[in-house]
């Protein structure tokens, strides 16, 4: 996997190459460097998949305003300005993601990397008129490893209020088996060898707004009225 990231640098360098070329030009013609070079940041924030008030009054306008426009954006924003002019210049999210996991030195850039994907999956994770009956396919395989929907609820719900401070709950898929985990801050299963399916964000900037310390209620409230059954039954494939 490090050769092929390694492997994946070269054509940042190239690229860089270019566009120091490319703005070199456009000065000499007498256009604007940051024209040619601060056009496109190398990672965005992607908007909602619905409305600000979509999931009102499970989670409020007001806490999808700050938790998507200030705390994901921060992510993306800190990102940006951590890999510019880096060797992970450009290179895709999960590239970078993988290229910077476990590297103590690399701790900035993994942390507001692997946030900046564990809140686009979170907001796909959710939906209006969410919760209630999983497809029927997907139904088969958490009775199949958890024995019914309300036991993979449970578990969900146990793992989500146990993690011990800021951190994640998910629903994964190991191989044939799905199970649940838990991750602190910005850890994610990927780097465990798991395929997410669903995401449970258990920062408190996720539910204080409306929930204040009431943890459990955010996260019963999201399992019964919000998550979204079909996205994950499309990320299991
Ligand atoms: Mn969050």
């Amino acid at each position: 996997m490090h050769t092929a990231i390694l492997n994946g640098a070269a054509p940042a360098h190239n690229r860089r190459d270019f566009l120091r070329a490319a703005a070199a030009t456009l000065v000499a013609l007498g256009t604007p460097a940051r024209v040619a070079l601060g056009a496109a940041p190398e990672h965005s924030l992607p908007a909602l998949p619905y409305a600000l008030n979509a999931l009102d009054p499970v989670l409020s306008a007001d806490t999808l305003g700050y938790h998507h426009g200030k705390h994901h954006k921060a992510y993306v924003d800190n990102l940006n300005r951590l890999v510019t002019g880096t060797e992970l210049a450009g290179l895709s999210l999960e590239q970078v993601i993988a290229a910077t996991a476990g590297k103590a030195a690399q701790a900035a850039v993994f942390n507001n990397a692997a946030q900046v994907w564990n809140h686009n999956f979170y907001w796909q994770s959710l939906r209006p008129q969410g919760g209630g009956e999983p497809p029927a396919e997907l139904r088969r395989h958490i009775e199949a490893s958890f024995g019914s929907l309300a036991a993979c609820k449970k578990e969900l719900a146990a793992a989500a209020l146990s993690q011990f401070g800021s951190g994640w709950a998910w629903l994964a898929a190991d191989g044939d088996r799905l199970k649940v985990v838990k991750t602190g801050n910005a850890e994610l299963p990927v780097t465990l060898g798991l395929k997410p399916l669903l995401a449970i964000d258990v920062w408190e900037h996720a539910y204080y707004l409306d929930y204040q310390n009431r943890r459990a209620d955010y996260v019963n409230a999201v399992l019964d009225k919000l998550v979204n059954w079909e996205f994950a039954l499309q990320k299991l494939g």
